[in-house]
């Protein structure tokens, strides 16, 4: 018998949308359960549904567990969506890892409430095209292009945790992200497009953010 699954979060992508994509990806019945931010001080204190008082949680067959790193890692496992082996996975957690610290540059300016619009604006544009972003970009275009050239996905023949990673943390980027770097550019556009997540895509209306 299958497992029964409720993701809760907030109705946002945040940090529940690789839960989300490793779900539809792999078709697995689940509940999405978007929790308003109006609604969520009254059930921040329910221990036995948010033991740390924070989301995403994954609750399987009510059974549940937090932190949303853990959550992806035992989806992906489960579903078959973490590689065919441990150097595979070595080079999914190499790009997970990648775009951890890309995104903690881009949030730690999202989140700096000295900055007024303009100055924010300013500071992601010196973050898209710093040579420390550039590294990170050509080391995940280069383990790219150990598998089929480049031309398919960062390893294996099908969609993994860590192109779901990438698709969906550069998705949360300004799109000039991936000036220069055409093979990072092809991947998200095969993510996008896929026959596996292409109609729960086209149809998702959470934002990225608040
Ligand atoms: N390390 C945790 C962090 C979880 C976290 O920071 N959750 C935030 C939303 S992204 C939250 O629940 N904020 C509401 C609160 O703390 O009341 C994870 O990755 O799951």
């Amino acid at each position: 018998m299958s497992s029964k699954y409720t993701l809760n979060y907030f109705n946002i992508q945040g940090k529940a949308e690789v839960a989300r994509l490793l779900f539809h990806c792999k078709g697995v019945e689940f509940t999405d359960n978007q929790i308003n931010f109006e609604d969520w001080p009254s059930q921040k204190t329910d221990r036995s549904r948010f033991p740390m008082g924070q989301m995403p949680t994954l609750e399987v067959d009510g059974h549940v567990f937090c932190q949303s790193a853990a959550i992806n890692a035992y989806l992906a496992e489960t579903f078959g969506l973490y590689g065919a082996n441990t150097s595979d996975r070595l080079i999914i957690n190499q790009v997970i890892e990648t775009m951890n610290d890309l995104w903690s540059d881009y949030y730690d300016i999202w989140k700096n409430m000295s900055l007024d619009n303009e100055q924010r604006k300013a500071a992601f544009a010196e973050l898209l095209v710093k040579d420390t972003t550039k590294l990170k970009l050509t080391f995940l275009e280069s383990l790219l292009k150990h598998n089929h050239d480049g031309h398919g996905f960062f390893v294996g023949d099908s969609i993994t945790l860590g192109d779901l990673v990438f698709y969906h943390t550069t998705g949360m980027a300004d799109k000039s992200l991936l000036n220069g770097f055409p093979l990072l550019t092809e991947l998200n556009n095969r993510v996008r497009h896929s026959a596996e997540l292409k109609s729960y895509l086209d149809s998702r209306t959470h934002p990225p953010m608040p």
